[in-house]
């Protein structure tokens, strides 16, 4: 019997790490949530379905390469186990047409600790997501005596977990600033959602964005579950499509966290990092203007970036600033290339989940 998973950070050394897959990956219906965050002139508004497989293979393909890179490093690597993505979601609550992917694992799994918890997420067609990983869980609970395997209050997503008719009119980006900024999302108050890629983990401190897929009440869930710890809300009102913390915030090793420039880091936060000697720096900007078709993230994937070690960082080979910037933050850097990952879920970070880094939990804001 051995410890299979502890971790408490994005930055302690990796030793066993989750990569997504592609397989069987499907462009879900429009629903309350994803409506949210597909731009009403984007070309994946109104379409569903399996997505091509060329994209599915050359997705896959650098995920694999992910994979190898990390083994070649030491770092043991799993992969999940995809179901057939395209069959319905049906449940006494909601109807929707069918599944996503179980790409990215950042969303689904976070790991505080030696526990796993399987995330209270708000899209309808991520319902069944966590199966995915279930074998593997299965494997660490039985290898792992220490292995605490939760998963969060299921949320029933019915129509009363959201706002309805909320983006109906075309918004402007200006309108979509300002209801960031008011904290009006398309979720409502009703029960517990998170992704957690919203989840930030400094050791002791939790900072948790709220936005389009995390909620208040969330937020109480964690304080009441972690009473040792320090929960941070935090809304970042630069930011239109406010959906996961990890391109926005991203720590790189203990004192040194890189902040995306458009997205306004509220004061009281700087202020707690700055008050314990961290440096926040701006973070490079994005090689590219768009991101690739039919990619549900923006540009700023360029900061997604899988940190190895306080040293050792995994960047998007084709993200020059963001590499030139790493490097001259003293960090080794490993370009990869990931861009056709990218519509599958997100850049690094996002497809993959801790299993193990070494490290305890420190206190860095105290
Ligand atoms: N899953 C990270 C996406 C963040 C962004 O679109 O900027």
């Amino acid at each position: 019997m051995t410890k299979i998973v502890n971790s408490w950070n994005d930055f302690d050394p990796l030793k066993h790490v989750i990569v997504g897959r592609a397989d069987h990956s499907c462009v879900p219906p429009e629903e309350p949530a994803t409506s949210e965050k597909v731009p009403i002139d984007s070309p994946m508004r109104g379409m569903w379905g399996p997505r091509p497989l060329e994209t599915v293979e050359k997705a896959n393909a650098q995920l694999d390469n992910l994979a190898r890179v990390l083994e070649e490093r030491g770092v043991k690597v799993d992969r999940p186990s995809p179901l057939q993505w395209n069959q319905p979601v049906i449940t006494p609550d909601f109807r929707t047409g069918s599944m996503m992917t179980c790409m990215p694992p950042r969303d689904t799994l976070l790991t505080i600790g030696n526990e796993i918890i399987e995330a209270a997420m708000s899209f309808r067609c991520r319902y069944w997501e966590y199966l995915a990983f279930r074998p593997l869980l299965s494997q660490y609970f039985n290898e792992d005596p220490e292995f605490l395997w939760s998963q969060a209050p299921r949320p029933r997503l019915s129509d009363k977990s959201y706002k309805h008719n909320y983006y109906d009119e075309r918004i402007s980006l200006e309108e979509r600033l300002v209801r960031t900024a008011n904290k009006d999302f398309v979720t409502t108050e009703e029960e517990i959602l998170f992704d957690a890629a919203d989840v930030l983990r400094l050791g002791k401190d939790l900072f948790i964005q709220h936005g389009l897929t995390t909620n208040r009440k969330a937020m109480e869930w964690f304080k009441r579950k972690y009473p040792d710890f320090r929960i941070h809300a935090v809304n970042f009102p630069g930011d239109p499509y406010p959906i996961h913390i990890d391109a926005t915030f991203v720590p790189l090793r203990p004192g040194l966290i890189i902040n995306n420039p458009h997205r306004k880091l509220p004061e009281a936060q700087r202020k707690i990092f700055e008050k314990n000697d961290w440096q926040i720096v701006d973070a490079a900007m994005p090689a590219h203007k768009e991101p690739p078709p039919l990619c549900y993230s923006s540009v700023w994937l360029s900061m997604n970036c899988l940190v190895l070690d306080h040293k050792t960082v995994i960047v998007e080979a084709s993200e020059t600033n963001q590499l030139e910037q790493m490097d001259k933050l003293g960090m080794n850097v490993i370009p990869i290339h990931f861009r056709d990952a990218y519509a599958f879920g997100g850049g690094l970070h996002c497809s993959t989940a801790d299993v193990y880094r070494e490290g305890t939990c420190e206190d860095y804001f105290p």
